[in-house]
């Protein structure tokens, strides 16, 4: 079938695609419910949620070239992750302190890091992984420019996406990094997760302008708002990014507006500073009933494969559950051991 390129980047995509993106979407979500359970439970210590931001994050994932180019993503980034290539179980090791791929159980979870995937590790400090991200696109630049590679080789890394939270612009490290994205023109993509809040602080208490889009134009580059729990929209803001980062036009400042569905993390209890009504609210829009009915009005996907889909997300969560469960502890030496490279405590 020829591709109608007038079409939104969105309307080009395989109906496959749209049923893998749904999918993540799912999985993620059901992860999530199920570390809140164990979390509950006294099993795990610590969970911090990606409900509601599940939309954003799938749409990223799937606009760039996946497991190749550089992401440096936050810690609510689950859904990113799994869209990436991370394994569910992976997740659930993480989780209970077990030997993980992103730390062998040494660092807290929700720090990803996958060499495989080129996701690289993060610290618990926010932020720094902007400088980061901004590090990577020169370093893919300066390959390119020097005929190293080839920028049309889409083998090799040709951006660097990072995310972040909305708070986390407060922090001085996103300016440096957001100026020399703009100053160098960066293949570079920096999403901004505006999910309302900053823990206990909402938008207005961080920053004095209604987006942090609105800040692009001191870099120099273009700053766009969408909707985050509009998967597609999401999709299309991400694929004209990629299409400047590839092109060699710079760097994208991508607001994505949702809203922190869960208190900040499982130590958190959200009811001391906003409302019931506020949160029932956002969760009437949530992203993934909106997807499927789309889906199904389009007759891309049925109730029965809505229905199977569920299933499936279920049992993956079940099993993953099962082999962390089951995985043996750490030995206590192994936390001497380092994070980024094998040492004599491995
Ligand atoms: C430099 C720094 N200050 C404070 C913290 C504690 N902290 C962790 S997450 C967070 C809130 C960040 O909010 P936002 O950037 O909006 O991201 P969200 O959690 O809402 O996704 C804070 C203050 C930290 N990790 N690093
Ligand atoms: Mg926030």
């Amino acid at each position: 079938m020829a591709v109608n390129s007038t079409l939104r980047p969105a309307m080009r995509l395989a109906e496959s695609t749209l049923r893998e993106m749904y999918w993540f979407m799912l999985l993620s979500r059901r992860l999530d419910e199920r570390a809140w359970a164990i979390h509950r439970q006294g099993r795990i210590a610590f969970h911090i949620s990606a409900i509601g931001q599940e939309a954003t994050q799938v749409a990223a994932a799937f606009a760039i070239n996946r497991g190749v180019d550089y992401v440096a993503p936050y810690y609510r980034d689950l859904a990113l992750m799994l869209a990436l290539g991370m394994p569910p179980e992976d997740f659930m090791l993480s989780l209970f302190g077990k030997h993980d791929i992103s730390s062998g159980g040494r660092q807290m979870p929700f720090h990803w890091s996958y060499k495989n995937l080129n996701v690289i590790s993060g610290s618990a400090v926010v932020t720094t992984q902007v400088p980061q991200a901004a590090g990577l696109a020169f370093a893919i630049q300066y390959r390119q420019r020097c005929g190293m590679v080839d920028p049309a080789d889409a083998t090799q890394p040709r951006l660097a996406l990072t995310c972040l939270g909305e708070g986390s612009t407060s922090q001085g490290e996103w300016h440096e990094g957001m100026n020399w994205a703009g100053v160098h023109k960066l293949p570079m993509i920096c999403l901004v997760q505006n999910n309302m809040y900053a823990i206990s602080e909402k938008t207005d208490q961080q920053m004095a302008v209604a987006n942090v889009a609105d800040r692009a134009s001191a870099y120099g580059v273009p700053g766009v708002v969408v909707d985050g729990n509009d998967v597609l929209a999401v999709y299309d803001a991400m694929a004209a990014a990629v299409e400047r980062a590839y092109n060699g036009d710079g760097a994208t400042l991508l607001e994505a507006k949702m809203y922190r569905i869960t208190p900040h993390s499982s130590d958190d209890d959200d009811r001391t500073y906003r409302s019931r009504e506020e949160v029932e609210q956002w969760k009437a829009r949530d992203a993934i009933p909106r997807f499927k009915q789309y889906l199904i009005g389009e007759g891309i996907l049925s109730q029965a494969d809505a229905d199977a889909y569920d299933a499936r997300a279920r049992a993956e969560v079940d099993r993953a559950q099962q082999v962390a469960d089951s995985a043996p502890m750490p030995a206590p030496e192994e936390a001497l051991g380092d994070l980024y490279a094998p040492s004599d405590a491995d």
